[in-house]
Order: structure tokens, then C-alpha cells, then sequence
């Protein structure tokens, strides 16, 4: 049982730039309070743990046992021991493997901390790409798939799993946890988002797209294709040989879902291809755009259009940090298996535990969505603005409004389409962001970054006449009428206060 976590640590390399979200900046480890420390394990949870034989405690159990004893880890790491936990396992990671399996049999200690596994899942994606077959774990997966050691080709002789206790440390203590606990049935009750079923696209326009609030849209993909069609077996038949972007690498379909199988991992790999149409047609044909969303201005650019859909898959526990979508577009997210929660802050509300660079171009964030929920969901509810939260399930569309933050946890396997788009009502924000000073480092998804705004600018004047003047026209019209309300109000406001009463 977890003691206290009662220290505040900053943690681990940033994960690659990914196109279709914000830069990452190293990720800190939250080792806060969790509130109430209960918590229910995944059934199939003690595998980690089984494969290096060692239950590693959270450090507040030091000082709960009845016997006082040493922390294992201090005894036996040399000159490495000052460091924090964050450090060393930066410091392993710089480790070939076969130096790093050398370390395992140096002391109890090292034979603990080189066996965390997210240290052999950096060597497996960089020495194997997408073409392992997932042991259970990335260690195994390693020593399996480099028999002879992997770069530099020495032989590695998997370690004998040793039991081990007595080791201590919050670090590896939380990795563990958030890997292997089942999400609280408080992080998941709360259903606050606006559903909507049938509405006319002026409806969604007036009600939804220009207030640029989330809402659940039900039953707007029912002719889909793709409800029926996308089973494993399907698309493992459609896709034969292709390969999709998971992560930092790519992989086939058929090994992905292999090592989805087996996973149990904090953060794991996410399937996330913007090419899946071109890869595979049949997938493109098996879903059309949602009514409400056929206005996609960024398509006058053609070829050069920035990235704008994705086929996403994950097993349970994957998904998408806290993250503002691209470019200032807006987006929909159709999901045609499994489920997701959603939790989504306004513009204006930066989540808690979520840290964006002053310009913009990077956000820190907690190391994994479980360590979110753990540490930050709960400051949520004492907040005036509370998140818009949902389940969304199969069959179910999500818009996600610009500029509105959002966090998304895979509950099951899920299977989504989601697209960013541009219409009239974003479309000045988009030229907007596409200007800004520091472009280069905020556009994303396209190769020419800083050209961007003019190429598009262009576009739009050569495919939309007019359209720009007339939406800037527009704009200005609304602010002064805004001011023209304020003002109203300010001198009723002064009125009341000469005395004078409304009668309504
Ligand atoms: O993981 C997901 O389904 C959400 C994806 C997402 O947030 C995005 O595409 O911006």
C-alpha cells in the first residue's frame, strides 16, 4: 500500500514534437498529495513487477515499517546516489544497452533502476523502429529482439530475476501506479458537456460553432461505413503492409495491436497517422465528413495544406495530454470503437498542472494523464470555471471548439477519426495565429511554417473574393456593438446610481 507522497519532483526527456499537437517541454513528475489514496489495480497489474522480481515502495513506507531500515537504494548506487530519481534515470538513458544490462548486475540497487522499462522502450524505438514484437515488457521485448545486444552487437544475457524488497523511491513507486491503476469512477462520473442530436447545420453554427463551445454530437455518423466495418480482422486485411505513425516510429497494424495486448505502461504508444487515407483508401471511404463541419477552408491551399486527419487507435489507458489543437483550427473527433473521456478548460482557464511557455510554443505538463487525474483533477472542483467532461462513445462526435484545451484518456480500445478545420468563423483567427511573430516555431503540421499565412491568405483571396474584407467587416461591427452594449450598461449603471430605476 502507498504511504504519503509528499515530494515534488521534476521529471524525464520530452517526448518528440508531434504534428497535430503543442511542442512538449520535459514533462515534471507530480508526486503531490493524492487526496484520498485509495485506488484499484488493473487485474492484470503485478506483471511489471514480476518481471524484475521487485516491488519497489513509495517512500513514505520507509518510515512506516516497524523495524528501522536503510533504503535500499542508497546502499548500493556509488557515486549516482545524490541524484534524484528524475537525474539518474536521465543519466541511464544515455546508456547503450549492453552498459545499461552491465549496470543490472552491479547492486541491488542498479539492478532495480535499470530495469525501468520506459529506459528499454527508448532503446527498443531507437535501435528496432516499429519492427519488434512486444514481450510483455520492453526489457524482454529488448533482450528478445537484439539477441546479440543490439548496436555494437555484444551479447546480452538476460538478468535472473531477483526478489527483491526494501527499495524505496516515490519516482518509480508513482510510474508504476499510473501504469497499472484502473481510473477512479469519480474521475470518470462527471457528464456536463452539451448533447445535441439533429440539429440543422444553422443551428450548430448559431448555437455551437459561433459561441465556440464544446458539444456532443449524437447520431450525425450513423450512415458510417466504417460503425460496421472496422473490426481488427478488417482493417489488419485492408492494410496488409502498411505501416502506420505510432509514436516516434512506424509499425504495421498487426504488430501494433500485438503490443497493445500486452501493454501496461504509462503512457502507451498511440497510433496517430495522417496518411492513413492515402495509405490505405478503403479507409478513406468508409466515413465522410460530419454536415456540420463540409466547410474546410484550409483545402484551397491543396497540396499544401497542413495535416488535418487522423485515424487514432489505442488500448486502454492511451491518449492525448492536455494540449490546444494546431494552428487555431477547430476539430471534430468521431469514435467508431471503444470510448473516451474527455476533459476540456475554455481559452482563457490553463488547466491545472499545465504550463505554456510565455510565446506560446511549449507546454509542461504532468509526465501522463493517469498522473494528471491523480494529482490535478481534483483541484477542478474548488475552480469557478469547472472543465466540460464527457464519455464519449462509439457512434458519438466531440467538437472541440479553438483555443480550448483538452485532455483525452482511452477507457478501451478505441478506434477515431478526428479532423481540424477552418471555416468563416474561425477563419480570421487562424490568419491571426498563422502571423504571429515566432510562426516558425508555432505552426505545425506543414513543412513551410513561416509562409504559411501569406500562401493561405492568397488562397483564400483567389478561391473567396471578398471574403476576408467582408469577415474583418463583420468583426468590427460585433466589437462595436459590444462596446455600443458596455456602454449602455455603464451609463445605466451610472444612472442607478443618480437615482434612476429600471422597470423591468
Ligand atoms: O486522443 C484522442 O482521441 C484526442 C485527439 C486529440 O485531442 C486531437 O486530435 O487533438
Amino acid at each position: 500500500m502507498p504511504g504519503a507522497f509528499h515530494s515534488l519532483l521534476p521529471l524525464k526527456p520530452s517526448p518528440k514534437r508531434k504534428s497535430k499537437r503543442h511542442r512538449t517541454r520535459k514533462p515534471k513528475r507530480h508526486l503531490a498529495g493524492a487526496g484520498d489514496p485509495s485506488f484499484h489495480l488493473k487485474s492484470s497489474a503485478s506483471a511489471s513487477s514480476r518481471d524484475i522480481g521487485c516491488l519497489v515502495e513509495p517512500l513514505g513506507n520507509l518510515f512506516l515499517v516497524s523495524t528501522p531500515r536503510a533504503n535500499l537504494r542508497d546502499a548500493g548506487l556509488g557515486a549516482l546516489r545524490p541524484l534524484p530519481d528524475d537525474l539518474l534515470l536521465d543519466v541511464l538513458g544515455l546508456l547503450p544497452s549492453r552498459d545499461l544490462a552491465a549496470l543490472s548486475v552491479c547492486s541491488k540497487a542498479f539492478y532495480v533502476v535499470s530495469a525501468h522499462d520506459p529506459l528499454w522502450r527508448a532503446l527498443v524505438l531507437d535501435e528496432l523502429g516499429g519492427g519488434f514484437d512486444f514481450a510483455g515488457s520492453w526489457r524482454a521485448t529488448y533482450y528478445i529482439s537484439a539477441p546479440s545486444g543490439g548496436r555494437g552487437g555484444h551479447h546480452l544475457i538476460p538478468p535472473r530475476a531477483l526478489k527483491i524488497r526494501g527499495f524505496y523511491s516515490d519516482y518509480l513507486f508513482q510510474s508504476w501506479l499510473c501504469a497499472n491503476m484502473e481510473m477512479r469512477h469519480e474521475w470518470l462520473a462527471r457528464d456536463n458537456i452539451e448533447r445535441r442530436r439533429g440539429i440543422s447545420v444553422e443551428q450548430f453554427i448559431a448555437e455551437v460553432e459561433e459561441p465556440n463551445r464544446p458539444v456532443l454530437l449524437e447520431g450525425c455518423i450513423d450512415g458510417w461505413p466504417a460503425l460496421q466495418k472496422w473490426s481488427r480482422e478488417y482493417l489488419l486485411e485492408i492494410s496488409e503492409g502498411k505501416e502506420f505513425a505510432v509514436g516516434p516510429v512506424s509499425m504495421t497494424l498487426d504488430r501494433y495491436f500485438r503490443y497493445a495486448d500486452n501493454v501496461q505502461e504509462e503512457r502507451p504508444l498511440y497510433l496517430f497517422d495522417s496518411k492513413f487515407a492515402e495509405k490505405v483508401p478503403e479507409m478513406g471511404r468508409d466515413y465522410d465528413v460530419p454536415v456540420y463541419f463540409r466547410e474546410d477552408l484550409f483545402s484551397a491551399l491543396g497540396e499544401e495544406r497542413p495535416d488535418y486527419r487522423w485515424v487514432i487507435i489505442g488500448p486502454a489507458g492511451s491518449g492525448s495530454s492536455f494540449h490546444v489543437d494546431p494552428n487555431s483550427t477547430s476539430a471534430w473527433n468521431a469514435i467508431i470503437k471503444g470510448s473516451k473521456k474527455w476533459v476540456m478548460f475554455p481559452p482563457e482557464v490553463v488547466p491545472p498542472g499545465v504550463h505554456p511557455s510565455a510565446d506560446g510554443a511549449e507546454v509542461t505538463s504532468p509526465v501522463s494523464i493517469m498522473e494528471w487525474f491523480m494529482n490535478f483533477y481534483g483541484a477542478c472542483k474548488t475552480w469557478e470555471k469547472r472543465p466540460i467532461e464527457c464519455v464519449c462513445r462509439a457512434g458519438e462526435v466531440v467538437f472541440v471548439p479553438n483555443g480550448w484545451w483538452h485532455l483525452v484518456i482511452n477507457l478501451e480500445e478505441s478506434i477515431a477519426i478526428t479532423q481540424n478545420y477552418v471555416s468563416r468563423r474561425n477563419l480570421l483567427n487562424v490568419l491571426d495565429f498563422l502571423k504571429k511573430p515566432n510562426a516558425s516555431e508555432l505552426v505545425s503540421g506543414t513543412k513551410d511554417r513561416v509562409n504559411l499565412h501569406d500562401k493561405f491568405r492568397g488562397a483564400i483571396e483567389a478561391a473567396h473574393p471578398g471574403m476576408i474584407n467582408q469577415l474583418q467587416l463583420e468583426a468590427q461591427q460585433k466589437v462595436a456593438a459590444r462596446k455600443k452594449k458596455a456602454s449602455f450598461w455603464d451609463s445605466a449603471a451610472d444612472a442607478r446610481s443618480r437615482g434612476f430605476k429600471f422597470s423591468f
